[in-house]
């Protein structure tokens, strides 16, 4: 058996999507702000990512939220997202996820505390009840009633807004949301993903097809594909904030007015925001719950133990 490096790590999920902390062992990534450390990560680290989030050790659906030092010292810790495919900037589920898992270390009592991420400082409330409140960094829409031709499907309509993570949001289909149709929505989201690419957004990473909800209290239903084609089983605070921007810039959402998002699976989040210079301050609230503390094993002679290329 070889020597082992162990990494300590503890998993919630925040309506049914899943996060994992790592909490220590984890790779050196120097000096700065979490922008220059996320630079680090991705050049000389990405065999970390894999090893944390996909098989042997995690699936497409979890999402990593590698703790480190903030540069700005009013935070009570910098975090490095990432999925099975890539790092991402921010990560609503996950915010809430890391506030629970700091809660459940004993480092934080509710009340607010400031996390910086890769893409600006954002700010949580722990409530009394476990629920967290994250009021993001701004978001705003890109582009109104944009017009691809995707293969199979024909023209597809839909904004492209900034939530922390690039969004293509669409309301116009005739899909069915739900998890009986989940492989149909997965290729077709990925679908229009490379046509979205190609035609004008590069940026673009996730995709949403939002529905009227069926849920008493619930104000719509949507389906969230995030870049390595796994479904967001929570509503995605990242693709709420998206979506409250563009309903903010169409009339459609006061200021202080609370929009109940449903997830595929039907777990809400609420969002809210306040307005400001060319777009919104996105606040989303929801509730994680801890399911792990463990130690993962990379063992130096196991031919996995980056993960399965
Ligand atoms: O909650 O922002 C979010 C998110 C992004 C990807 C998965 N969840």
């Amino acid at each position: 058996m070889g020597k082992a490096h162990i990494i300590e790590v503890i998993d919630s999920h925040t309506g049914g999507e899943p996060t994992r902390v790592v909490v220590s062992g984890g790779p050196d990534l120097g000096e700065g702000s979490v922008a220059d450390k996320l630079r680090v990560f991705r050049e000389k680290h990405d065999h970390f990512r894999r090893a944390m989030v996909t098989e042997p050790r995690g699936s497409d659906v979890l999402v990593g939220a590698l703790l480190c030092e903030p540069l700005d010292k009013s935070c009570e810790t910098g975090v490095i997202f990432f999925d099975n495919a890539t790092s991402i900037g921010m990560c609503g589920h996950g915010t809430i996820g890391l506030i629970t898992t700091l809660a459940h270390m004993g480092r934080i009592k509710p009340g607010e505390h400031r996390v910086e991420t890769a893409v600006g400082v954002v700010s949580a409330v722990l409530h009394e009840d476990g629920r967290v409140s994250v009021k993001n960094i701004p978001a705003y829409r890109k582009a109104k009633n944009v017009k691809i031709e995707v293969d199979h499907l024909g023209c597809i309509s839909g904004d492209v807004a900034w939530g922390g993570n690039w969004f293509f949001l669409i309301d116009a289909h005739d899909l069915t949301l739900d998890l009986a149709h989940v492989d149909k929505l997965t290729d077709v989201t990925w679908e229009i993903r490379q046509a979205i690419n190609t035609q004008g957004f590069p940026e673009v990473d996730h995709i949403i097809l939002f529905s009227p909800s069926r849920s008493v209290g619930a104000h719509s239903q949507n389906f969230v594909l995030c870049p390595g084609k796994a479904y967001d089983r929570s509503p995605c605070g990242t693709g709420l904030s998206a979506k409250m921007a563009c309903l903010a810039a169409d009339g459609l959402l006061a200021p202080g007015q609370v929009w109940r998002q449903e997830s595929i699976i039907g777990s809400i989040f609420e969002g809210s925001y306040e307005p400001i210079e060319g777009g919104i301050i996105p606040t989303i609230t929801g509730k994680a719950f801890i399911t792990a503390e463990s130690r993962l094993l990379l063992e130096k002679d196991d031919p996995y133990q980056w993960g399965i290329l």
